[in-house]
């Protein structure tokens, strides 16, 4: 009998690289993204970032799916504009992998699940484009709380038809809210699926039946104490399929 294992989910670095006391630089992943996933009953990897194209290659054949959770600002020359003087810090290297693989598993069918920066990366990988400094948006309304990370502070509401609204088990949900750009233009393989209360996109996904999935905040927070946010990863490891064989 060969030995199951459980669907892989590769999780690519979601923090600024930082230097330590002794000056080594260090990257580092927040912990409750990869809780989240293996509490949904998936293995998790950490993808190093890479400038090589064969290691993406490598990357997405190991991997079931692929989740790009939070961080930085996106360099808006990547939708081929000038940075704003409200632009906030970026991570170039960070930038070039996460869109390359981004893109390369769109083009794969590899199922993805963005968060926060992720659903601003799926986006601008596909030729969509940012507001790069969103409390400039003269209705916006507060998209950087500032309660404890576990706590929601604003409404969403989901497009009833789409995946995501399955996913969540609901159409109408209160998020946590820590982003400082918003997907301004969709690209055209991807749709909006849910909004804020001044319409700023919080939610995009596929317009076929690809499993690419991305949410403007931070479930990996709630995960244990709000049932959309269970329910997010659990579908999400689902939609992964059943477990690969050695
Ligand atoms: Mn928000």
């Amino acid at each position: 009998m060969p030995a199951t294992c459980l669907p892989l989910v590769g999780i690519t670095y979601s923090d600024t690289a930082f230097r330590d006391q002794e000056m080594r630089l260090r990257t580092y992943v927040t912990r409750k993204y990869f809780q989240a996933v293996q509490r949904a009953g998936a293995d998790v990897i950490l993808l190093p970032p890479s400038m090589e194209p064969a290691t993406w290659q490598r990357y997405l054949d190991l991997i079931d799916g692929l989740l790009l959770p939070g961080g930085e600002d996106i360099d808006p020359r990547y939708m081929g504009e000038e940075p704003s003087p409200k632009l906030g810090l970026v991570n170039p290297f960070r930038d070039v992998f996460e869109l390359e693989m981004a893109r390369l598993a769109f083009t794969a069918r590899k199922p993805t699940l963005g968060i926060c920066r992720g659903v601003q990366v799926m986006a601008v990988a596909l030729g969509g484009k940012l507001h790069q400094h969103v409390p400039a948006l003269p209705e916006a309304i507060q998209h950087s709380q500032q309660g404890p990370r576990w706590s929601t502070s604003h409404r969403v509401r989901v497009e009833p038809r789409s995946r995501l609204a399955a996913w969540l088990g609901t159409t109408e949900l209160f998020t946590n809210s820590f982003h400082h750009q918003a997907v301004r233009q969709p690209p055209a393989g991807l749709k909006v699926v849910a909004v804020a209360g001044d319409g700023l996109p919080e939610a995009l996904e596929a317009v076929d039946d690809r499993i690419f999935v991305g949410v403007q905040w931070h479930p990996e927070e709630t995960s244990l104490s709000d049932e959309p946010s269970r329910r997010l990863f659990l579908e999400f490891v689902a939609a992964l399929g059943s477990p690969r064989q050695l």
